[in-house]
């Protein structure tokens, strides 16, 4: 990748949506909206900054393998990219901010007519779906209570309705996903939002290009770099 280009992991939706008002308080315009172009590097008003839009879950990995310099993603995402990456090749990423948008918090949530506290106290041992599992198997661990964890990759929601599983940690933001579906959430397990990601290497080469991106959304979220 030229030296002279900055690329930014998006994904579609709303880190990119929430990602915009940052770019632009750094003087970034995007030209095309992707909602209707089918283009998956947009340009923007800088000709030295592009964007390139990848599926939510890649972002990581398109930043730490040079695909792209930085990346905006869920803490959600980072934390099992983080718990699978460590193969050759692996950097790791430079995490200078929490950006403070697409938040929501991780929880446990099972059918209403699931007796979830009583469970756990007489120890059963629960089957857990989640695209989390990292995540889950942590939680879990930490209270000491068995599980039994099935990877889904989407429509968390439909595990326990199914009988595929007894709970399942998913995101939860106004909770009406799961109140559609007869779910209630019984734990938080934590507060999620969206981070900036950095390729230590990019960083060094192109420090005079992102110092000033990594100051402008400092300034926007009102934190320090
Ligand atoms: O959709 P795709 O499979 O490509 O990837 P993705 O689902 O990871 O992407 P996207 O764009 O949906 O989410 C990107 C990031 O936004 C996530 O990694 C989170 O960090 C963050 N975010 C914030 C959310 C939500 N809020 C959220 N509510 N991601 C997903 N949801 C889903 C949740 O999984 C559940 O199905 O929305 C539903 C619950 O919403 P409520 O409002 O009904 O509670
Ligand atoms: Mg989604």
């Amino acid at each position: 990748m030229s030296a002279d280009t900055l690329t930014l992991a998006l994904s579609k939706g709303r880190i990119f949506d929430e990602t915009l008002p940052l770019l632009r308080a750094a003087g970034i315009e995007v030209l095309e909206d992707p909602e209707t172009s089918r283009k998956l590097i947009l340009p923007t008003n800088r000709p030295d900054v592009r964007v390139v839009l990848v599926r939510a879950t890649d972002v990581p990995t398109y930043v730490e393998y040079g695909g792209a310099d930085l990346g905006v993603c869920g803490k959600d995402t980072l934390i099992e990219h983080q718990a699978v990456a460590g193969g050759p090749g692996h950097v790791g990423l430079y995490q200078p901010l929490d950006l403070g948008i697409a938040r929501c918090r991780m929880s446990v949530a099972v059918r209403a007519d699931f007796d979830y506290a009583s469970a756990v106290r007489q120890g059963a041992r629960l089957r857990v779906a989640t695209k989390y599992v990292a995540v889950a198997r942590d939680f879990f661990a930490g209270k000491g209570v068995h599980v039994d964890l099935i990877k889904l990759y989407g429509s968390m929601e439909l595990a326990p309705l199914t009988g595929l599983a007894d709970a399942i940690v998913d995101l939860v933001s106004t909770g009406n996903t799961l109140k559609a579906n007869q779910l209630v959430e019984v734990e938080r397990i934590m507060d999620i939002s969206a981070r900036l990601v950095v390729r230590p290497v990019a960083l060094k080469l192109k420090r005079v290009r992102i110092q000033p991106i990594l100051d402008a959304f400092a300034q926007a979220v009102g934190t320090r770099a």
